[in-house]
């Protein structure tokens, strides 16, 4: 129990502050007026930024008309109002909104705003960031910046001028295209840029810093160069071929694949190293996390190497799903983030193997956001509300986002799909439009009925379909029974009737042949039964999972087991290893240990370690058990809640089962992958599975793993062997771990992206001190709360350690709880994301539930909480 928080009396307890105001969507209104330019010069300095403003406005005939102008605003002064040029009296601040009468119909409106951006530690709006000056806008920063109505409907064409101290600021960079450029007096300079494209202030993007560029032009399909940069930091350079490669391929690949264009003469990608998330799609400017652009095969890992292209990809993409065509308001989001990370996910299986990609976004989904869609903090796609948008930037919007729009390019084929998304962008084109508008298009474009299906786009939480096989007497057939329902936080089902679109195959256990060929079941209602061969002795069911759905069945372990090894789709045949997997730990973990399901484990283990048909790529995803957290939410059904001890515990015993039972097939497999080169095609896929071996054998023989983990270590010629090599190394007790630890310290100190990952190996290690060196790491000369990178590198992968997290005395919620309380006031977004892990508590066993509970409650009591982190508790608590 918490003693500050004990000792509270009731009747001194403070007053609940008030809730920040929820917004609806239903409340959406048009802005009553038109703002066509947009003029804005920034006198910028590290301290003192000075910007004059000069929209000009008319009124909106789509609007109700209004006599008054609401500009948001963040934080900020005005030193001067004038319209249409003359200074002015009658204006008002409302709250942090500027309110200017307006008698006409159309007006310029000019402001003075003046900010200090190295005080910014949120890093929304513009910042300072290692002595560069950059911004973050999306999606409410832009009004930290200036006055302006700061939402994604309201669209202009921005023309910038910047100008400051040339030696702080030799590069000088905006949307759109450069027009001007010139020295001033006293060591000062300007740049001039114009964006013909129209855009919310969102998209605003600015930079000014010491900076250079890795640069090749891109000639367009029809024939127009592309000047493309990576702006980086003059020690960083030889990092950036990886991401430019990254950016041309992206650029190609949408040209073929949605015949989409890029649109102006310039591309710039900065890298900055204070970011709050992966990257933004600023119109001709992304701004990117240094950990999305820089690598190289010393430094950074080969998943370091996809994050980059697939990160450099989405951005990219977004320049026409969500720049051309825009989110009318916020609640739309899922609309260019949900069809992006689709396509991004497209791409990236077209570079690297569909298969393998599928299995890894799978993964995400099943580890992130299905927790999410079953906790209190569950969202539709398209939220009805929100009180900090912030807060919705989730695994829902974005990735089951995408598997919905997945499913409707499953249900109408690629070709029809892609038919409905030309329309979409021909008619939205240089709009801000809905979910609605893109349901509409491709129902109209692939001509399907997406009737029922609109109900994936209003309705929270994973459906769950059982899935019953029923012989008919004299008869060939079987009946196949499909029951969908949602389960309810009280463990309730309810019958559910989302379109489900399923592809199916029947197998014949028993003589060893497929039955029919693949097809496509699409569930509408809450029970649907089809016919099959009722020699089906195994269903391979939601192959390619073309719907986020949970399946329940029953199936035995020995035909799992079969399907694991003969399934000729390579996605299922994960799948019905992880079924296996899954059904085993749960059981296990609930008290029933079943010897003859860890026997078929093994079994199918043995099959995939020695199959000469499969490539270590898909080897090394099939070698992977279930995530803890995707355990939680198998094991927490009905009355029953999640015991993360024992699925712990249940999930390092048949990790030992197996490594003990496999160990010479495993120690062939590392012996074969170690004479493997690296530039080999056959590279990543054998740097693959020798780190797996690895983690199999830290479970069954730890001398022997840090024998051959140092060995992996000392000799590694690049980053993901020897980041493989030192994450086994840290679960393991012992002097090969403190020698390791300090030699890559050593060899990589000063390196930000690297030294990140040594905090995180270590945050995220099976040794059973781990709260002990984390709270030993937090107190290390490179560790600093200012840095979101530095945060998440420690806490992040912290509260991502099962068992740290949750070790038993609550010491692993209390610290999270403590995170979230200190970086609150510096730099509430990021605090805000550190509190989902403590909100699952309602599906955790009672003695850490409470713990949890209380830790949030402490956080809920503190005051002048944060908008982001206050309705993120108060949801954990109440939702
Ligand atoms: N659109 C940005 C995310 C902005 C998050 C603001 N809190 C990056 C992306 O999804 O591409
Ligand atoms: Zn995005």
């Amino acid at each position: 129990m918490d003693i500050a928080h004990d000792a509270i009396a009731p009747d001194a307890a403070p007053a609940t502050p008030a809730k920040p105001p929820l917004i609806r969507r239903e409340d959406y209104r048009p802005y009553p007026w038109l703002v066509p330019q947009t003029e804005l010069h920034f006198a910028l300095g590290i301290e003192k930024t000075r910007i004059a403003s000069k929209l000009t406005v008319e009124r909106n005939p789509a609007a109700d008309p209004s006599q008054e102008l609401r500009l948001n605003g963040d934080g900020l002064t005005a030193l001067s109002v004038k319209v249409d040029g003359e200074p002015v009296n009658d204006w008002a601040m409302d709250g942090s909104d500027l309110v200017v009468a307006l008698p006409a119909a159309a007006h310029t409106v000019e402001i003075v705003t003046e900010i200090d951006p190295s005080a910014n530690t949120q890093l929304m709006g513009l910042y300072a960031s290692n002595g560069m000056l950059c911004t973050q806008c999306e999606a409410e920063g832009f009004r930290r910046i200036t006055f302006f109505p700061d939402r994604p409907d309201v669209l202009s064409t921005f023309r910038v001028r910047m100008e400051g101290p040339k030696a702080a600021f030799p590069v000088l960079l905006c949307n759109g295209n450069k027009t001007s450029k010139g020295d001033l007096e006293g060591g000062r300079h300007f740049a001039e840029w114009h964006d013909p494209w129209p855009k919310p202030s969102y998209l605003f993007a600015l930079v000014a810093g010491d900076l250079v560029a890795n640069s090749a032009p891109f000639t367009t399909v029809s024939g127009r160069k592309v000047e493309c940069n990576i702006w980086v930091r003059a020690e960083d350079i030889a990092r950036t071929d990886h991401a430019l490669e990254s950016l041309h391929r992206s650029m190609k690949w949408d040209e073929e694949t949605f015949e989409r264009e890029y649109d102006l003469d310039l591309f710039n990608i900065v890298a900055v190293s204070d970011f709050n998330m992966g990257a933004m799609e600023n119109k001709g400017l992304n701004v990117f996390n240094t950990k999305y652009v820089l690598a190289d095969r010393d430094t950074a890992t080969d998943a370091d190497f996809d994050a980059v292209e697939g990160v450099i990809a989405h951005e990219y993409f977004h320049n026409w799903s969500g720049n051309r065509v825009t989110c009318r308001d916020w609640f739309q989001l899922s609309l260019k983030e949900g069809f992006t990370v689709l396509r991004d996910q497209l791409f990236s299986q077209d570079m690297r193997g569909e298969a393998v990609k599928r299995i890894e976004d799978v993964r995400i989904l099943r580890a992130a956001q299905f927790p999410e869609d079953a906790g209190p903090l569950a969202h539709p796609i398209r939220p009805d509300s929100y009180r900090e948008i912030s807060n919705f930037y989730t695994a829902t919007v974005y990735n089951k986002g995408a598997e919905v729009i997945r499913m409707m390019r499953s249900m109408a084929g690629p070709e029809r799909f892609r038919r409905g998304t030309d329309l979409y962008f021909d008619r939205h084109d240089g709009e801000a439009a809905t979910c609605e508008d893109f349901v509409k298009a491709i129902e109209d474009g692939g001509e399907i009925d997406l009737a029922n299906f609109r109900k994936w786009y209003s309705t929270a939480g994973t459906p769950v379909v059982k899935i019953e096989q029923r012989g008919r007497p004299r008869d060939d057939q079987a009946e196949l029974i499909f029951r969908q329902f949602l389960r309810k936080p009280d463990g309730s089902e309810e019958p559910s009737s989302f379109t489900i679109p399923l592809r199916i195959r029947p197998y014949d256990t028993f003589d060893g042949e497929w039955l029919a060929a693949e097809q496509l079941v699409v569930l509408e209602n809450p029970t649907e039964v089809i016919l099959i061969d009722d020699r089906t002795g195994a269903l391979s069911v939601n192959r390619g999972f073309t719907a986020p759905v949970i399946i329940e069945r029953k199936i035995t372990d020995g035909q799992l087991a079969i399907l694991a090894r003969v399934d000729d789709d390579p996605f299922a045949r994960y799948e019905a290893l992880q079924e296996l997997a899954v059904s085993h730990l749960v059981a296990a973990a609930s008290g029933d240990h079943r010897a003859d399901g860890e026997t078929a484990l093994i079994e199918a283990f043995r099959a995939i370690l020695t199959d000469d048909a499969l490539d270590d790529s898909m080897r090394g995803e099939l070698l992977m058990l279930p995530a803890e957290t995707y355990l939680f939410e198998a094991m927490a059904v009905g009355e029953r809640k999640a015991d993360p001890g024992a699925i712990h515990a249940a999930r390092e015993g048949l990790k030992a089962a197996i490594g003990g039972a496999l160990a010479s097939e495993f120690y062939a497999l590392y012996d074969r992958a170690q004479n493997v080169a690296h530039d080999d095609p056959q590279g990543r896929g054998a740097r693959k599975v020798k780190t797996q071996v690895l983690v199999y054998a830290a479970s069954t023989d730890p001398a022997k793993a840090a024998e051959l983990a140092a060995n992996q270590f000392d000799r590694a010629d690049n980053m993901t062997d020897r980041q493989g090599a030192l994450m086994v190394l840290c679960g393991i007790e012992g002097s090969a771990r403190e020698t390791a630890l300090k030699a890559f310290y050593e060899r990589f100190k000063g390196n930000d992206l690297v030294i990140d990952k040594w905090f995180t190996l270590q945050a995220l290690s099976l040794h059973p001190d781990v709260i002990a060196q984390v709270e030993e790491l937090a107190k290390h000369s490179d560790f600093t709360m200012k840095n979101p990178n530095r945060v998440r590198s420690l806490y992040m992968a912290f509260a991502g350690n099962p068992q740290g997290f949750h070790d038993a005395s609550g010491a692993g919620y209390r610290m999270i709880a403590d995170v979230i309380l200190a970086l609150d006031p510096v730099n509430p977004q990021t605090a805000a994301r550190f509190v989902s892990p403590l909100g699952r508590w309602r599906r955790i066993e009672p003695g850490r539930a409470a713990l949890m509970k209380a830790a949030l409650e402490r956080i809920a009591a503190a005051p002048d909480l944060s908008r982001d982190t206050s309705e993120q508790v108060s949801r954990s608590l109440d939702g």
